[in-house]
């Protein structure tokens, strides 16, 4: 019997029922163009000790045809799922587990909230990756981000938490299951707690946050402040180490 992809839930399923117990989740950010094959190892090791609840994978380029490759070698030395979380609709890979199935709701490119989702749609539908459609919200981080050259948007600015929070509660209404406030990767200032609450105190769908966290104390001050799952990639590329403390501030609460 074909298992259609648009009727798997259980990545799904673990962030809602995390959320309603008010428990809160750790992924690291693996770009597969950027990690080297020696790094993989050493933070798939370090992120299995501290019981990382979910790997992302994506990088807003490709450069090689690693992102197979570098799944595989996830899988094979530990049981933490793999979610794609593409930069472009190459990054796809039935290796990984899920796929995060993006709407940029922060900008107004119609290729990004309808073309890319036709392009691959077909694709995803016969795949066994489970798909969550993710409301996908970039707020400026104080530098200029890949993902708002490449998208060719503006990302919310950082001090209107009502626009973060009509954006999300839209996101909401049209029905994605979840939504993904990123800063952008290398963000010079995370997403404010200010935001984070606001946006939180509303929504009742898990809330994703990353951007420019690179301590343990930022870690958890978002998940007082109501993020739901808190995703490192660049601290955790520059200082593997850092995964340990992180990954235990955010599973505190
Ligand atoms: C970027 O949210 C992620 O899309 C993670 O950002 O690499 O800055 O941790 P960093």
């Amino acid at each position: 019997m074909t298992i259609y992809s648009s009727m798997k839930t259980s990545i799904y399923e673990s962030f809602k029922h995390q959320k309603s117990q008010g428990k809160k989740s750790f992924v690291v950010l693996i770009d597969p163009d950027e990690v080297k094959t020696k790094n993989i190892d050493r933070i798939v090791q370090l992120a299995t000790q501290a019981k990382v609840d979910y790997f992302f994978m994506g990088g807003s380029l490709i450069m090689n045809d690693t992102l197979d490759y570098s799944i595989s070698q996830i899988k094979e030395a530990s049981n933490i799922p793999v979610v794609l979380f593409p930069g472009g609709s190459l990054q796809l890979s039935y290796a990984a587990d899920a796929i995060l199935f993006l709407s940029l709701i922060s900008g107004r490119n119609p290729d990004l909230l309808i073309g890319k989702h036709v392009e691959t749609a077909s694709f995803l539908h016969a795949s066994p990756l489970e798909v969550i459609s993710t409301g996908y919200m970039l707020i400026d981080g104080g530098v200029a981000t890949s993902v708002s050259y490449m998208s060719n948007t503006y990302p919310i600015p950082s001090n209107k938490d009502d626009i973060a929070v009509a954006t999300a509660l839209a996101g909401d209404l049209i029905g994605m299951k979840t939504i993904y406030m990123d800063a952008g990767s290398g963000a010079r200032t995370p997403i404010s707690e200010s935001m984070i609450r606001s946006v939180s105190e509303r929504l009742n769908i898990p809330l994703i946050v990353g951007g420019g966290i690179r301590s343990a104390e930022k870690a958890l001050s978002n998940v007082q402040a109501g993020a739901d799952i808190i995703v490192v990639g660049n601290a955790i590329e520059k200082d593997p180490g850092l995964i340990t403390d992180m990954a235990a501030a955010v599973h505190s609460i």
